[in-house]
């Protein structure tokens, strides 16, 4: 039946948006399994590295003995209870915690059923304290109405490669991905571990050499069942110079993520430690080319591409590439992308000149409980993009029932994504 009136139409949309399963594309969570790898509770959710940042922002600024009070290395050398408390009382009770990390906090605590007006940080840390991890990914996947979430899974990472080593069976709804930065942004020393795990390799990507990658590619292609091989880029990557990287890429990652039917996605436009004292919260952004996407989609139509890219600056430009290459899919409002007023800018670009065939978000958290606010922020920007989209059409005099709007979500919530896979 036809959604006659623009009311009926708008509040539709609203509720489809709000009731349909999200397939989480890029997150850095893990499942149980992975053990003190899942991060989860409030004192990881106040010390995520947005706001690590954003409370450099304020000491400055309090405190005459900056240096002395506060420096990076002291900060990170605190523990995290400290630094959550440091925070907290900075961003939340010092100055009113409108940044959207900070706003997330509290959308977060507000969601697990707590009362964000109190102050005492010691209240949420009991909820936290009376549950197990397990029972706190149900009630997230729960609550966030998350149906699957992909992982960020590197086998460099020495915490995390025992775990995929030792055969464990994970939970159905976690995903992997296979991270290659350590292969592919640090050839020099990852070619030495490789050879210490009894790879045939040489710095000079020779024969043998491109051969013994592909196998290490492959064996963990095996082993994770990634659902597509990833990577992060500075805005100055060329897949065409003359680097280690752009030679494993053409030589390497391009053969086997044909091969093996699992997407490259390339995630492009983030500068690494731009001020290294801030560690993890230290990278910064850069505008990036778009002819090297658009250049590695035309002379690679047989491998699908995965692309985000970090700068505002390039969003109209990947658009239009993905206008060009249906080997292309462009995915989620990155990093600093994930912000109402870039969210909103975004997908309505995208829908204005894409139609439905993008990925408009994708969460990457790195506490579980931040799927919560992530995803609550990004469903109502979404939900009002699309109300205003579908009253663009319904002025045409065109019209829409509610299985055609169930349709459109759960193609934007994932099925846009395994389409691609080809799933
Ligand atoms: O958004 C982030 O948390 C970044 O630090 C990165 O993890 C980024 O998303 C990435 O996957 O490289
Ligand atoms: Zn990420």
């Amino acid at each position: 039946m036809f959604l006659e009136t623009e009311d009926k139409l708008r509040q539709t949309v609203w509720e489809v948006v709000h009731r349909t399963p999200i397939f989480d594309i890029h997150t850095h969570i893990y499942d149980a399994r992975f053990g003190d790898l899942l991060l989860w509770g409030i004192d990881e959710v106040l010390t995520y590295h947005y706001l690590v940042a954003e409370v450099f922002r304020y000491d400055p600024m309090d405190q005459q003995h900056f240096y002395e009070h506060l420096d990076y290395q002291k900060f990170y050398a605190m523990p995290k209870r400290k630094q959550a408390d440091l925070i907290w009382a900075k961003v939340f009770l010092e100055h009113s915690p409108v940044s959207e990390a900070a706003r997330g906090v509290l959308t977060t605590l507000g969601l697990l059923g707590m009362d964000p007006r109190d102050r005492n940080l010691n209240l949420y840390r009991e909820y936290f304290e009376a549950k197990t991890a397990e029972e706190h990914i149900n009630t997230v996947f729960h609550v966030a109405n998350i149906e699957g979430v992909i992982m960020t899974n590197d086998p460099f990472d020495d915490k995390e490669r025992p775990v995929w080593e030792s055969g464990q069976v994970g939970d159905k709804r976690f995903h992997a991905a296979l991270r290659l930065d350590g292969l592919l942004n640090n050839w020099g020393e990852a070619h030495t571990i490789l050879k210490s795990w009894g790879y045939n390799v040489k710095d000079k990507l020779d024969k043998t050499t491109v051969a013994e990658v592909n196998r290490f590619l492959n064996e963990w292609i095996d082993r994770m069942d990634p659902l597509y091989m990833a990577v992060s880029l500075p805005p100055t990557f060329d897949a065409f110079d003359k680097s280690d990287r752009a030679k494993l890429i053409h030589k390497c990652i391009l053969p086997v993520s044909r091969d093996r039917h699992r997407p490259f996605a390339m995630m492009i436009g983030v500068k690494k430690l731009t001020n290294p004292g801030l560690a993890v919260a230290g990278d910064s952004v850069g505008k990036a080319t778009i002819e090297v996407v658009e250049r590695l989609c035309l002379e690679n139509q047989k491998n699908k591409f995965l692309v985000t890219m970090l700068s505002r600056e390039n969003q109209h430009e990947l658009c239009i590439a993905a206008r060009k290459f249906n080997n292309l899919l462009p995915f989620g409002c990155w990093w600093y992308l994930n912000d109402p007023m870039t969210i909103d800018e975004m997908t309505r670009m995208r829908l204005e000149l894409l139609g439905l065939s993008f990925i408009p978000q994708h969460s990457d958290a790195r506490v579980l409980d931040q799927l919560l606010y992530k995803w609550a922020h990004s469903r109502w920007l979404i939900a009002l993009v699309l109300q205003d989209k579908y009253s663009d059409l319904h002025r045409t005099g065109w019209r829409v029932t509610e299985t055609e709007i169930e349709r459109d979500v759960s193609y934007l919530f994932g099925g846009a994504f395994k389409h691609f896979l080809g799933a």
